[in-house]
């Protein structure tokens, strides 16, 4: 009996190890081993598979708006980002190619950013996400728990804060969680493909969390009622991949 509690926990201490390895690499900020934002090669950025199916997500997300988002979207990102970026990118992660984004042309930030925040995107969603009963392994933990209150007083007064952030960024955009400088977390909103990690941008920061609130991430099933498809996003939110990405952002 001991033995096999033994070995299952030498097994999850080197599942454990290989998450740290993967983020002590620097490989992405997207969470490590659940969810890869598409592997850099030596020529070229590539599409992420997603790590669910098109249709995982309804009824909040429809399959046709995640087939089209994924499949259209965020492909053409990736290819107007390697076009843009022609052979000059061997080496560059999508992280440095964000953080750099004075250096490079405007085609490079939207499409850079396109590619990231999608990348980012996916990863923040799973089937059966969110806080609803049954699915109490699926919640900020101790530490992620204990930061949202200290920023936001409670758990609500964060979530109001962050729809607020969602239904009043003007335009196309993304709301975002972060982790500043401070180790602090804090909500804000960016134009565009710009994203927290940008020098380009004013609202800076770690990614923990992000919505999509341009018009495709939603049009089809909600049309102009942007704050039923941010209310119904919080049904689909993966804390167990924004756990792992506020504990990699505080170290
Ligand atoms: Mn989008």
């Amino acid at each position: 009996m001991s033995k096999i509690k033994n070995t299952r926990r030498d097994f999850l201490r080197k599942a454990a190890g290989v998450g740290i390895g993967i983020a002590a690499l620097g490989k992405n900020s997207f969470g490590g081993e659940t969810f890869s934002p598409g592997k850099i090669t030596s020529e070229k950025f590539i599409l992420p598979m997603l790590p669910y199916s098109y249709d995982a997500l309804e009824p909040q997300i429809d399959k046709m708006t995640m087939e089209i988002h994924h499949s259209k979207h965020h492909q053409t990102y990736v290819n107007n980002l390697n076009k843009a970026l022609a052979a000059d990118i061997s080496g560059v992660s999508i992280e440095e190619l964000c953080k750099n984004s004075s250096n490079y042309s405007p085609a490079v930030r939207n499409n850079g950013g396109g590619h990231y925040n999608h990348s980012m995107f996916w990863g923040s969603m799973k089937p059966n996400g969110g806080t609803v009963p049954g699915s109490s392994s699926n919640l900020p933990n101790e530490n992620f728990s204990a930061a949202i209150n200290s920023a936001f007083t409670t758990f609500e007064e964060f979530k109001n804060k962050f729809s607020d952030a969602a239904k009043n960024r003007l335009g196309s955009g993304w709301t975002w969680l972060v982790v500043n400088t401070d180790k602090k977390l804090e909500i804000g909103s960016t134009q565009n493909q710009d994203n927290p990690l940008m020098d380009v941008s004013e609202f800076k920061g770690t990614p923990v969390l992000c919505l999509d609130v341009w018009e495709h991430a939603y049009y089809l099933k909600y049309q102009n009622k942007r704050a039923d498809y941010i209310s119904a996003w919080w049904n689909v939110v993966n804390w167990e991949e924004a756990n792992k990405r506020f504990a990699n952002a505080m170290k």
